[in-house]
């Protein structure tokens, strides 16, 4: 039901494109004369329109437009802006109480996510959780976790990865500009591979699960010495760096030399898990069980909460006391992540991202047809990337993908980009957005290159 009191945001804001002012408006600029005047510059934004409200798949401004969203905060609200069982979640907690610390004195909340997400990751086997703040408090944990279990030290990462902006998570991420560039020395012990990635791999997609997995073992091999492997740590589906599906196989290859040597392989599902690609995690779609996986992101609606989910035997490896944090899984996130999740199994959201990839894709291979600038187009479920490239190699175009996003704001439609070498656009659309509002969507983008 579509409402006009725009004070409240969530899945009854009127569904709609609706543009009234240039983008970003006027009271938006004005706003960003106060953030200039106040917030560090280190600090970027996709699209500087301050928001007011945002529900299903639009997010309101402060001039009144309202755009269509192919972004979900960086694939975060996936069950849409304050969706209605989180709402009713967190408003329940934030009147009984806001925190404790859960290592202070601990409440149920915490332990009905930590025994959902033992549900929902892939494998059956005993598992144990630890909650945190971020995607990156994370990843830093689950390294921490894997080398206590393991008594070693390396940690191997791909190209193209991206982990995190912490001091760690920052040597595991691979493009220096603009993560790493001036705030060095980066963590040590960290070591490097080749990622499988098909439309880049030298020797072409079909030889590209076989060869890059001869590489990587033969690096690792060669340079770092399986025995002094404590982790290797990817993406399933790689996000910031450009939205890379490795090949048939390839996950599966790399969980059997983790199993063969010892290795903890620890799938970061930071931005591809919880339903965005048409199955719980993206692990899921090749059977892979990686032994600790890290979530975040999408698990809880939009508030700050992350988890590290693995064998139990690996979790438990670790003192009492020797993981934590203050805000660490906090009562309200936890409230809000049990609504999240509730949403996701409910409205059947696996099902849901893979209904927006089948309207996607061959839309977007259509759209590759006519614009031979598009190199690859690829993803699954609602994690949908097209790569931009002088047409007929595989020289980046980053030009043209930062014009066409810039044209698809001006026209109402939130897309963002990626890649390490800014050539991708990407679409995370809300999984509970309308099919109408996601074809009209796909028709600004369309515009937007036909305006090439
Ligand atoms: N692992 C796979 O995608 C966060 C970061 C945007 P945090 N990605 C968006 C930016 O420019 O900072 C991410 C991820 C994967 C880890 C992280 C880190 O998660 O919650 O941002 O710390």
């Amino acid at each position: 039901m579509a409402t006009t009191d725009t004070s409240k945001g969530g899945p009854g804001l009127a569904q709609q494109r609706h543009i009234v002012t240039e983008i970003p408006g006027p009271a938006s600029r004005e706003l960003f004369e106060r953030r200039q005047r106040s917030v560090a510059r280190g600090l970027g934004h996709v699209l500087p329109v301050f928001v007011t409200a945002a529900g299903g798949g639009v997010v309101l401004d402060a001039d009144g437009n309202s755009l269509i969203d192919f972004g979900s905060g960086i694939a975060v609200t996936s069950v849409g802006n304050s969706a209605e069982l989180v709402v009713a979640r967190v408003t329940e907690q934030v009147e009984r109480f806001t925190h404790t610390c859960f290592m202070v004195a601990p409440y149920e909340g915490y332990v009905t996510v930590c025994e959902e997400l033992a549900r929902l990751t892939p494998g059956d086997h005993d598992k144990r959780s630890a909650l945190f703040n971020s995607g990156a408090e994370a990843v830093e944990n689950a390294v921490k976790i894997a080398r206590h279990a393991t008594g070693r030290t390396a940690v191997v990462v791909f190209d193209h990865a991206y982990h995190g902006r912490t001091n760690l998570t920052m040597a595991m991420t691979a493009k220096n500009m603009p993560y790493k560039q001036g705030f060095g020395p980066v963590a040590n012990e960290v070591y490097r591979v080749p990622m499988a990635y098909p439309f880049r791999w030298p020797g072409g997609p079909a030889a590209c699960k076989a060869e890059a997995l001869d590489v990587i073992t033969g690096l690792i091999h060669a340079q770092v010495g399986e025995q002094n492997v404590a982790a290797v740590v990817i993406e399933p589906i790689q996000g910031e760096g450009g939205f890379v599906v490795p090949p048939d196989g390839f996950l599966p290859g790399l969980a059997s030399f983790c199993k063969a040597n010892g290795v903890v392989l620890i799938a970061d599902e930071i931005q591809s898990g919880f339903c965005r690609t048409g199955d719980w995690f993206a692990c899921d779609h090749e059977g892979v069980v990686p032994d600790l996986i890290t979530t975040a992101k999408g698990i809880a609606g939009g508030f700050p909460l992350a988890g590290v989910t693995g064998r139990a035997e690996m979790m438990d490896a670790v003192h009492p006391g020797g993981l934590g944090g203050t805000f660490g899984g906090n009562p309200v996130a936890c409230a809000a992540a049990i609504g999240a999740m509730e949403t996701m199994g409910k409205e059947d959201l696996p099902a849901a991202a893979r209904r927006i990839g089948d309207i996607m894709l061959p839309r977007l291979r259509k759209l590759a047809e006519a614009h031979p600038v598009i190199g690859d187009v690829r993803g699954r479920g609602a994690m949908i990337a097209i790569e931009l490239v002088r047409p007929g190699t595989l020289e980046p175009d980053a030009d043209t993908t930062a014009k066409l996003a810039k044209a698809c704001h001006a026209a109402g439609l939130l897309v963002l980009t990626c890649g390490t070498f800014g050539n991708v656009l990407r679409f995370l659309p809300p999984l509970v957005i309308s099919e109408a509002l996601l074809s009209e969507g796909l028709s600004v983008l369309e515009d937007s290159f036909a305006q090439l």
